[in-house]
């Protein structure tokens, strides 16, 4: 069976993955690449359902254990509709946040048991795992700054406080070093086009193993 190859973005708030994501999709749409550029949560019309329910409300909405189960339970809908189904046909799938995610927010942020974590993504994610990873990291302050003035307020996840988003930072950082073969740690804190050109050089080897 041909396999494309899946590409996740991840990071804290206001990293600039959905920015960079975007060029990314363009750049290679004017390739004439099949892309399938997608999200999480979300990315099918069930997993968007469970969206809603997770971005918005009060903070403690719910706790850090039901969220990684919505999370999961969104992403197996999003696996199973649109990311394997892509991936069997030879698609490059761009998926802005994934299983990541869930190991620095509900894990690292929300001190969810890093084994539970660990069996829920075994279940829900399987065989289905990034090919590459690109890590954005920057500086808490200035991806909140970013995140603030992009949404003219606070959402649900923004709200959690500077210590939550320095854990999660840090959470990213420790995934980057224990895989690093799948991860690529990419400068945040640069000028747009910097990050862009940061971005193309990770992915593009990558692109030629897999496609050619
Ligand atoms: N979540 C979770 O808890 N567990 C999980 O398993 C999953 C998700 C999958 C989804 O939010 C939330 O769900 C997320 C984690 C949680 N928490 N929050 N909030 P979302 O989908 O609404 O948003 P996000 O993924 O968090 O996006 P973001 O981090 O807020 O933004 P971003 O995509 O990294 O950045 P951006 O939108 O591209 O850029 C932000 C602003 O900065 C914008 O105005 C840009 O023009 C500007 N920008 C971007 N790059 C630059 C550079 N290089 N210089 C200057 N300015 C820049």
């Amino acid at each position: 069976m041909t396999r494309g190859i899946f590409i996740t973005f991840e990071g804290g708030e206001g990293a600039g993955k959905s920015t960079q994501i975007r060029r990314l999709a363009d750049r290679l749409r004017a390739g004439a690449r099949d892309v399938v550029l997608t999200r999480e949560p979300g990315g099918s019309p069930g997993a968007e359902s469970i969206r809603e329910l997770l971005l918005n409300g009060e903070t403690d909405r719910w706790s850090p254990l039901t969220e990684a189960l919505l999370m999961n339970a969104a992403r197996r809908d999003h696996i199973e509709r649109v990311i394997a189904p892509a991936l069997a046909r030879g698609a490059v799938v761009l998926c802005d946040r994934f299983a990541d995610s869930t190991r620095a927010y509900q894990g690292a942020g929300g001190a969810v048991d890093r084994a539970v974590i660990a069996q829920l993504e075994a279940a829900v994610v399987g065989e289905v795992r990034p090919d590459l990873t690109l890590i954005f990291d920057l500086p808490v302050t200035e991806g909140l700054r970013r995140a603030l003035s992009r949404n003219g307020g606070e959402e649900r996840f923004e709200a959690k406080g500077a210590a939550f988003h320095e854990r999660l930072r840090a959470a990213y950082l420790e995934i980057a070093e224990a895989e690093p073969e799948r991860c690529v740690v990419i400068d945040a804190i640069a000028s747009l086009e910097d990050v862009e050109t940061a971005v193309a050089a990770a992915v593009e080897p990558r692109l030629e193993r897999q496609h050619g």
